[in-house]
């Protein structure tokens, strides 16, 4: 008989299975697929998780039961693991996922951290937390929360605002209806982000005669929506009315595959395109109309143009602070909106047009309407003017060792400490330009790195840059970059972290090793936090903070000897092939040895803290103390106040 009969016999002879709540939930899991354009894959790629009392015999043991039917991944902490299910699932455009296991106690809260990140970029994980007694006899268990107000109380709690779907599963029927809706949201553009089912650890093991109908092989389509077809005439005539439109390209561009639609209708308008940092890609380059990475990190070609646009297409993105430059970057008077996106949330914003709806098809219907416009002659001069002078910035901040004055802070100039013989950030990103091809990834995610490479990759492909900085979450990067390399095993991964998010999380070096995962990690070693140094001083509090440094006995603060730690020895002893490069030529030839290698390889660059790129007429919100004895304070103050000025509503 076939599949579909013999799930259609099931329905009707009401037949079931008896299988522990953990054990049909695995199973249920296995059979879950979606499907988008009809190709087709199964939604869950495997579950990582980590033992303890709270799922080791509901979950792992259901998991092991299970084990051809779904793999089992080792991971060394329940944050990094959320942190490589978000970039297996945004590799994988959000149509495949990795489940997430823990205990109870620690090992749930650990995963809070990928939990909000996931959320908050709109990626899908399911994310199973252990959960104390829901029969209670024995509470408090180890590690359980007590609350003199309710027993109904769990750490788990806390997992609520950053989850799009939560519920603790008290009793192991609750599954059956529990489940479709983890689905449902897990594979709803709109919705999407963590979801979270906290399974107590006694009702993991009880058994219940699951209907079998719940096993049923079942596919979850996820739609193309279109826009409301008023709106988008609205929208068009707002198009043709306008003289120097601009587009903003977001995530959302990339996850739709709306990229060849993107570019139909820039080719077709002359619009040029500005890329959020997850958006980077959506236009890939060379082309003439890709002005780069906007807002705060942004070009000085795509802060230009945002500055002077009277019209700005926003697809795709949730137009963050980092975006709009704190609502600084738009300041032509009439400037209008238009917003592309599945979520109504993001497409209202900034007073836009909303087209909700899938990114694709709304640019394809969008481009129709627009059909015949293009941009004026003077406009299209002005664009290929400021894309043409920004690509030699790039090459010029790139391949130079740049010297200056640390005083020098016009735009495009980059402050360098003149005595340093350290390679500057800038120069190992351009011979990794020069070095990485389209078939390549760089994985990144906070310090300053995000901010250089927002201004200065070229993403030639649009899964080339795979940056988290909805959250800019420290310890993204290595664990991460396991998840791209899981995602799309044929692609190179690099990641580029810096040495404060190495120290944060570095461990999942051994489960990239134990999974036999080819991942390049390049350490760009500063001696602290560069970026937040940059930024303190810009608050005027000159880097407090932020150098690792020992504390010194005579002054009692930490401005003692530098700290060193061995970047090399530290990855060399969890089993990847370390080495330390301190110029551009061991920098080449340690990239080449890293691609010959099967393996984990690392390459430890010192780089100098404070050889910055500089920002390019852009600004960032990050209010100053408003009373100080500190007269730097009082400055940085009185700037701040100023350019908070430029700050606009959109109403
Ligand atoms: C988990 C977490 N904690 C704190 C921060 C705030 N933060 C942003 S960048 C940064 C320093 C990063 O240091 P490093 O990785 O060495 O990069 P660098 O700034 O030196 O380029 C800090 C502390 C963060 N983004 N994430
Ligand atoms: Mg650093």
């Amino acid at each position: 008989m076939s599949e579909a009969g013999r799930a259609g016999q099931a329905r009707r002879t009401g037949r079931t299975v008896r299988l522990t709540m953990a054990q049909a939930l695995v199973r249920f899991l296995t059979r879950q697929r979606s499907a988008r354009d009809g190709r087709e894959q199964p939604f869950i790629g495997g579950m990582f998780g980590i033992f303890g009392h709270g799922n080791v015999a509901g979950i792992g043991q259901a998991l092991q039961e299970h084990r051809h039917e779904i793999r089992y991944y080792l991971p060394r902490n329940e944050q990094a693991m959320v942190h490589t299910a978000a970039a297996y699932a945004k590799t994988h455009n959000r149509l495949r996922t990795l489940a997430c296991t823990s205990s109870i106690g620690p090992g749930a809260t650990n995963m809070i951290s990928g939990a909000a990140a996931a959320t908050i970029n709109r990626i899908p994980v399911l994310l199973l937390p252990g959960d104390i007694f829901a029969g209670r006899r024995p509470a408090p268990v180890l590690q359980q929360l007590e609350s003199s107000a309710s027993q109904d109380v769990s750490v788990n709690d806390c997992f609520k605002p950053i989850s799009r779907y939560w519920d603790r599963i008290q009793r192991p029927e609750q599954i059956v209806t529990a489940l479709p809706e983890a689905m449902r949201v897990l594979t709803s553009p709109a919705e999407t982000g963590a979801v979270t089912l906290a399974l107590p650890q006694d009702v993991q093991t009880e058994a219940y005669d699951y209907p079998a109908a719940l096993f049923e092989p079942r596919v979850w389509t996820i739609a193309r929506a279109r826009a409301d077809r008023d709106r988008l005439r609205e929208a068009a005539a707002l198009v043709r009315a306008s003289r120097r439109p601009l587009i903003v390209a977001g995530g959302g561009v990339i996850y739709s595959e709306a990229t060849a639609a993107l570019r139909a209708l820039v080719d077709a308008t002359g619009m040029p395109v500005g890329e959020t940092q997850a958006g980077k890609g959506a236009l890939p380059e060379p082309h003439a109309l890709a002005a780069g990475g906007v807002g705060a990190t942004g070009t000085l070609a795509a802060n230009v143009l945002a500055r002077g646009a009277d019209l700005v297409i926003v697809v795709g993105s949730r137009l963050s602070d980092f975006t709009t430059a704190s609502k600084t970057a738009f300041q032509h008077a009439d400037v209008r909106f238009i917003s592309i996106n599945v979520s109504e949330l993001d497409a209202g914003k900034h007073a836009a047009v909303p087209l909700v709806g899938d990114a694709r098809v709304v640019l394809e219907e969008l481009s129709e309407l627009v059909a015949g416009y293009h941009v004026g002659a003077d406009y299209a001069e002005t664009i290929a003017q400021l894309t043409t002078a920004w690509r030699a910035e790039v090459d010029r901040v790139c391949a130079a060792r740049l010297k200056g004055s640390r005083s020098s802070e016009s735009a495009g100039a980059a402050r360098v400490s003149p005595a340093s013989d350290l390679l500057t950030q800038a120069e190992v990103i351009g011979v990794l330009q020069a070095t990485l091809t389209p078939n390549d990834t760089i994985v990144c995610a906070a310090g300053s790195l995000p901010g250089d490479l927002h201004k200065l990759w070229r993403a030639t492909d649009p899964k080339a840059y795979h940056l988290e900085y909805g959250y800019s979450c420290m310890g993204y990067e290595i664990a991460g970059g396991l998840g791209v390399k899981m995602a799309a095993p044929e692609r190179g991964v690099y990641v580029l972290v810096g040495d404060g998010s190495y120290l944060m999380m570095a461990q999942e070096i051994a489960t990239a090793v134990q999974e036999r995962l080819a991942v390049t990690i390049v350490v760009f070693d500063n001696q602290g936090y560069a970026s937040i140094g940059g930024l303190s001083a810009s608050v005027g509090s000159g880097g407090f903070g932020t150098r690792y440094r020992q504390r010194n006995p005579d002054s009692g603060e930490l401005d003692g000897d530098l700290l060193t730690v061995d970047f090399v020895a530290n990855a060399a002893s969890m089993g990847a092939r370390a080495c330390r490069a301190d110029t551009l030529e061991a920098l080449r030839s340690a990239l080449a040895g890293a691609n010959q290698n099967a393996g984990v390889s690392v390459i430890v660059v010192p780089v100098d803290r404070e050889a910055r790129v500089a920002g390019y007429e852009s600004w960032w919100d990050v209010p100053v103390a408003a009373v100080s004895t500190m007269t730097g304070v009082q400055q940085a103050r009185t700037a701040f106040e100023a350019a908070r000025q430029r700050e606009r509503d959109f109403l």
